[in-house]
């Protein structure tokens, strides 16, 4: 019988959980920095990002098991992403995941290594589960560039660089959806590529896929967004109000209006992977339209 919407992602967020904190036991890094990488690797995330890559590669045939080196990588990426935005120099947050921020724990100087050496460290895990997949049509250059551009400086870290210093841009859709997809919907579009490369997938249905995840990211990060005016700490894991000096979708289009954007982002998704066997897709963009923290 196949699982419900929920036991999947309860269970493949298990077995995430469980590599990860795997990996935590077997760092070899010294004491000091060992301590922030395990708080780290610890912190109870949703796992969206790795679920997504698992959910793509199981989509295509591959056991769950055999995507954890890569859905790990993606964690990796996404925590060290969420540490730096912590920082005072970026966000300047008090809690992340129901907890304090790292930096408020370790020390903003093994907060910034951790962050680095997660970084670092996920691109090899990236190239291990290649190593281990073997995938025909997807050369490791292939599968790393897509993760690299991401999070480079046409990804994740342009994103976050804009919307930092966004100060006089004009609130407009365009400049909003240049934040956010790469702040966000990139690394989205990275997570299911590379489940989609590692099962090698053909070019066409990879197109598919990435369509799907970068609406996905938009609609996630709008949803992010509302949640930042209308949830509460308890509620999300996290401050809010952050959101005051940036741009959002909020600001553009109000709360019913984000809202109304982000359920359209999802339909285009969900269009974008009509006819394709991956129930497990349809249900995450489900999830994503639909929740609360
Ligand atoms: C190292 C990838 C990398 C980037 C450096 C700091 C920075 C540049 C980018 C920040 C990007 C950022 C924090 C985007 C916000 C994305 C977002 C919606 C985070 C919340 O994601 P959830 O809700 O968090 O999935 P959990 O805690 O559940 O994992």
């Amino acid at each position: 019988m196949p699982l419900s919407l929920n036991e999947y992602f309860a269970a493949r967020r298990s077995l995430l959980d469980a590599a990860l904190s795997g990996i935590a036991g077997a760092t070899g890094a010294p004491a000091v920095l060992d301590t922030a990488l395990k708080r780290a690797l610890a912190s109870p995330g949703k796992r969206v990002r790795g679920i997504l890559t698992i959910a793509v590669g199981e989509s295509l045939g591959l056991r769950p098991e055999k995507l954890l080196d890569a859905a790990a990588a993606m964690e990796m990426i996404h925590a060290s992403s969420l540490i730096l935005d912590d920082l005072p120099a970026m966000d300047d947050a008090i809690l992340r995941r129901g907890e304090p921020a790292l930096h408020r724990v370790v020390g903003e100087d093994l907060a910034i290594l951790a962050a680095v050496a997660l970084l670092n460290h996920a691109y090899g895990f990236v190239a291990q589960a290649h190593a281990s997949l073997r995938p025909r049509r997807w050369p490791l250059d292939q599968v790393l560039q897509r993760v690299v551009s991401a999070v480079g400086w046409d990804g994740s870290v342009a994103g976050e660089s804009v919307d930092l210093h966004s100060e006089g841009a004009s609130l407009d859709f365009d400049t909003l959806e240049f934040i956010h997809s790469r702040k966000t919907g990139a690394l989205f579009v990275a997570a299911a590529s590379l489940g989609g490369m590692l099962a090698n997938i053909h070019p066409a249905p990879l197109q598919r896929i990435e369509v799907f995840a970068k609406n996905l990211g938009l609609a996630f990060q709008i949803t992010d967004d509302i949640l930042d005016v209308v949830g509460t700490p308890e509620q999300i894991g996290k401050d809010v109000g952050k959101d005051e000096q940036r741009l959002t979708f909020v600001k553009l289009a109000g709360v019913e209006g984000a809202r109304k954007l982000s359920a359209e982002l999802v339909e285009t998704s969900l269009q974008a992977i009509d006819g394709m066997k991956a129930p497990a897709l349809r249900d995450l963009a489900v999830l994503v339209r639909d929740r609360v923290r």
